[in-house]
């Protein structure tokens, strides 16, 4: 057997089983294979392996131990202080005029359930034009920019498998009229599965099994990548975080920037207030100083309709994934190191590989486990976390699901909902069903209008203002 010291080094962790077919391999795929084989840190491996396959037959139990809702600062139009509100919101725009705000996209996710085959963000959304998510976020990016007299940067972190498309689909749509420079692509990283004796599985003979770390692995990439010292030579401070995967979020809010910056917060995050008991979403607790977030399926169905005097749900602050991060905060917690490192969470899954004589296996039953980070695990790592209620209708919709909910129909009619709120503010009359969905499909471009107040200001500007009708675009 030719040798190399990664296979050696293989043998003597016991996984000689990723080079079993090296003989058989072109100069190529072994060079391939090698490469594979550098991005895995073995002694972590082994100990996910004992921490959290050998030692239980399911996840480390999350405690519930000592946990209380957490504090929240309200919408005022639920009781909360308006003049915190306002004061927060122009310390955010300030930020924003200071250029100290970054956008932050996780897209380095598979993408499944939706079952579209190409990268998330570029999955059409829009009810008229059928905009991409990406595109959504490219014009709303660049309308703040315009607002705030300050063009943003732009992270995106995609995964191996789709970082070339991801690429060059911007490429092909010229940025969608943002300056490429302010446009920043970084692979996430990867981890092997293993199989439930601990063994790395291989997806075919010259390639491991390797799939993206989480969300979580964020944190590190960012740091990798060296977008953190872009973002510290560019003077930015603070990154608004968001998914691939909600075309309704805000990709900057400065209400929500200005509660983070003032309070001198290293991650702050949105809740909504879950629908039901049974909504799946992670909860955010509290826990002595700590905001930590509980995963619904964690948490026990009693616990999940506790009530408050005012029927409210006790634990009701369902986590949208949209967070605010100190630049400083992200890059401690990438480095890791005693007790500041996220944990790895296990998720058993059908792994597609090949067994022993090199013949495919496509397992019906969970055959292996991947390993995940979370973002939201860093949260309890933070000094000041702050946690603000966002209005769901204005913030939160996204594309899961092929059909049902969280589907491209529901966020499709999420959207025309907004739209028709904007018209109404703006005094434009607009027939409505009792949800608030318009009879008619029309859209507005985030370049004429974001939020209530600019879609306002731009509608004002025009004379005279067009008749709402079908298929009207506002851009
Ligand atoms: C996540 C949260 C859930 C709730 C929900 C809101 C977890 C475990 N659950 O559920 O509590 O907040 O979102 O929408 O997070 N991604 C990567 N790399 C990866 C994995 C994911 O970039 O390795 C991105 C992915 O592209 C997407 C986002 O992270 O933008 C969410 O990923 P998901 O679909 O796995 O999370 P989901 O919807 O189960």
């Amino acid at each position: 057997m030719t040798h190399h010291p990664f296979i050696e080094k293989f043998r003597q962790a016991g996984q000689a089983q990723v080079f079993a077919f090296w003989e058989q391999l072109s100069a190529a795929e072994r060079a391939s294979l090698i490469a594979q084989a550098g991005e895995i840190d073995l002694a972590e491996v082994d100990r996910l392996f004992r921490s959290l396959v050998a030692k239980s037959a399911g996840q480390a139990g999350v405690s519930l131990e000592g946990l209380t809702p957490p504090p929240c600062e309200r919408l005022p139009e639920h009781g909360g202080d308006a003049a915190a509100w306002a004061k927060a919101r122009a310390a955010g725009e300030a930020a924003l005029r200071g250029g100290h705000v970054a956008a932050f996209t996780v897209a380095g996710g598979q993408g499944t359930r939706l079952g579209y085959d190409g990268p998330k963000g570029t999955f059409a959304v829009t009810p008229v034009s059928g905009k991409s998510l990406f595109q959504v976020f490219a014009e709303k990016i660049a309308a703040a920019g315009r607002r705030y007299g300050r063009p943003l940067h732009w992270f995106i972190m995609t995964s191996h498998a789709n970082h070339e498309q991801t690429e060059g689909f911007f490429r092909d749509h010229k940025f969608f009229g943002l300056d490429h420079a302010r446009v920043h692509f970084f692979r996430q990283g990867r981890m092997p599965a293993v199989d439930f004796s601990g063994k790395i599985l291989l997806e075919d003979k010259a390639a491991i099994a390797l799939s993206p770390d989480g969300h979580g692995g964020s944190l590190r990439a960012l740091h990798r990548s060296g977008a953190l010292d872009l973002m510290k030579s560019e003077g930015v401070t603070t990154l608004s975080y968001f998914q691939v995967d909600n075309p309704l979020v805000r990709c900057v809010d400065p209400a929500f920037l200005g509660f983070h910056l003032l309070r001198q917060s290293e991650m702050s995050s949105k809740m909504v207030p879950k629908a039901y008991p049974e909504e799946k979403v992670g909860l955010f607790c509290q826990r002595g100083d700590a905001l930590v977030v509980v995963e619904y399926s964690d948490m026990p169905m009693a616990m999940q309709r506790e009530t408050n005097a005012d029927g409210s749900l006790r634990y009701g602050a369902g986590n949208i994934a949209i967070h605010v991060l100190d630049r400083e905060f992200a890059r401690r917690l990438a480095a890791g190191g005693e007790g500041v490192a996220l944990p790895f969470h296990r998720a058993d899954k059908k792994i597609a590989t090949i067994d022993a004589a090199g013949r495919a296996v496509r397992p019906d039953q969970p055959n292996g486990v991947k390993f995940e980070l979370f973002v939201f695990d860093a949260l309890p790592f933070a000094r000041n976390p702050v946690l603000i209620e966002t209005a769901r209708a204005d913030d939160f919709s996204p594309v899961k699901n092929a059909e049902g909910v969280d589907s491209p129909k529901t966020s499709r009619e999420d959207q025309l909902r907004q739209f028709a709120r904007w018209f109404k503010a703006a005094g434009a009359s607009l027939p409505v069903d009792a949800s608030g969905l318009p009879a008619l499909a029309l859209e507005v471009s985030p370049l004429f209008g974001y939020d209530t107040e600019t879609f306002v200001e731009s509608w004002r500007k025009l004379a005279p203002p067009p008749q709402p009708r079908d298929g009207l675009y506002l851009e």
